[in-house]
């Protein structure tokens, strides 16, 4: 947006270049030019603009797709590494808390997230293969519920408890469906 404004300036100046000023006049421009060259170096020694492709959300240094389908916990994850990314992991009380607020203003009941422990074993791990810290766990109440409900998902619910935090429910990963939401790191160009 600045660098917008800086090229706009530049322009009318170029404009009133064109017009055919004196010497003075010129002076003053290459000043001007010297000032803006300034500001925009300054803008270059800022590293990287971070961003997301279209129809991603940002947060933070992530982006996330919410999907719009609805698939088994498993189909889910495949389609989330189709596109390059991942079921979410969540890495915070602050990530849960942007994923709580995010959908729960959407009609959406439930949402996977990259949590399971489908390896027999009785540990909970992430998408990424790092275990479930206790510290960051965010299960209803009486959740995890089922020995052959293997994979977890969001529940937004409506209504009443809708705003909880604590929403998680661990669900079957073949049978029901739900909607999903993809992670992956944001895109960076140098500005
Ligand atoms: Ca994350
Ligand atoms: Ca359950």
């Amino acid at each position: 947006r600045h660098l917008e404004l800086l090229y706009a300036k530049r322009r009318t100046n170029d404009a009133k270049e064109r017009s055919g000023k004196g010497l003075g006049e010129t002076c003053f421009q290459l000043q001007e030019d010297f000032r803006l060259l300034l500001v925009v170096s300054a803008f270059l020694t800022e590293p990287q603009l971070s961003c997301c492709m279209a129809d991603l959300e940002q947060y933070g240094s992530s982006c996330y797709y919410f999907s719009k389908d609805e698939r088994t916990w498993n189909k889910s994850r495949a389609e989330c590494m189709k596109k390059g990314f991942d079921l979410v992991i969540i890495n915070s009380e602050a990530e849960q808390g942007f994923l709580t607020n995010h959908t729960q203003n959407s009609q959406v009941e439930n949402f996977c997230i990259g949590l399971t422990n489908q390896k027999g074993t009785d540990q909970w791990h992430w998408v990424d293969e790092t275990p479930l810290d206790p510290m960051l766990m965010f299960w209803r109440s009486k959740e995890p519920s089922n020995v052959d409900e293997n994979c977890v998902v969001m529940h937004i619910g409506k209504g009443k408890g809708k705003k909880m935090k604590n929403n998680w429910n661990d669900v079957q990963c073949l049978v029901d469906k739900h909607h999903y939401v993809c992670e992956t790191n944001t895109v960076s160009f140098p500005i």
